[in-house]
């Protein structure tokens, strides 16, 4: 069972990334009753949505000559570039309407600023602006962080790999998460996370008596 030190950061399970959304993201949405489960055994959890303004950097709409799903250069490095996706206040962007964890707290809303992207909850993708997520953890003295979502080898992944960054210990729950698998992303993820230190959990961990 979780302890007070744990939080559980349930990432981006947003109509856009479930079937038949604008950035599917296949069998999202089996996600949903598990995840509710898993919640309900955590005190602290923390919600994160994947807010753009419409224009945004990361969609390929705004890069002529360019297709979703291709890479480019920005200033910060690398980006993919996607179908548009999670708009702010559009039904895309909201939450499954499935989600039930009413005791959730606190909701991280990231990829707000129009020239860079965030797939982390912690770190924008210039690898320097800060959403206030490690703050909020150290100050109600949580330590290990347990992360779930969407999707598995993009926000998942780069906020478990972050969390490690900032001193805590860090699970995902695997069969709570589903991947995009763009060109072995979720391969190259799961190395990355292993390097890392975080560790790759099933459900059963957790949701054993
Ligand atoms: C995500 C691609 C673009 C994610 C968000 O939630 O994994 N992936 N924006
Ligand atoms: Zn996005």
């Amino acid at each position: 069972m979780p302890r007070t030190i744990d939080a559980l950061l349930v990432v981006d399970v947003q109509n856009d990334f479930m079937p038949g959304g604008a950035l599917a993201v296949p069998k999202g949405d089996e996600i949903v009753p598990l995840v509710n489960r898993i919640a309900a055994g955590f005190r602290e959890v923390v919600l994160t949505q994947d807010w753009h303004p419409r224009g945004h950097v990361s969609f390929a709409s705004g890069h002529p000559g360019r297709k979703p799903f291709e890479a480019i250069r920005l200033r910060y490095g690398k980006q993919v570039l996607w179908p548009d996706h999670c708009v702010q206040a559009t039904e895309g962007a909201a939450l499954h309407r499935g989600l039930a964890i009413p005791h959730a707290r606190l909701l991280i809303r990231k990829g707000c600023d129009p020239r860079i992207d965030s797939y982390s909850a912690f770190l924008e993708a210039d690898r320097r602006t800060k959403t206030g997520l490690d703050g909020y953890l150290a100050s109600r003295g949580i330590r290990r962080v347990f992360c779930v979502g969407l999707a598995t080898d993009f926000c998942v992944a780069w906020t478990a790999l972050d969390a490690r960054q900032f001193g805590f210990q860090a699970s995902v729950i695997e069969d709570a998460c589903r991947a995009i698998d763009l060109e072995g992303s979720l391969a190259a993820a799961w190395a990355k996370m292993r390097a890392a230190g975080v560790k790759r959990i099933r459900s059963e961990t957790l949701l054993a008596a």
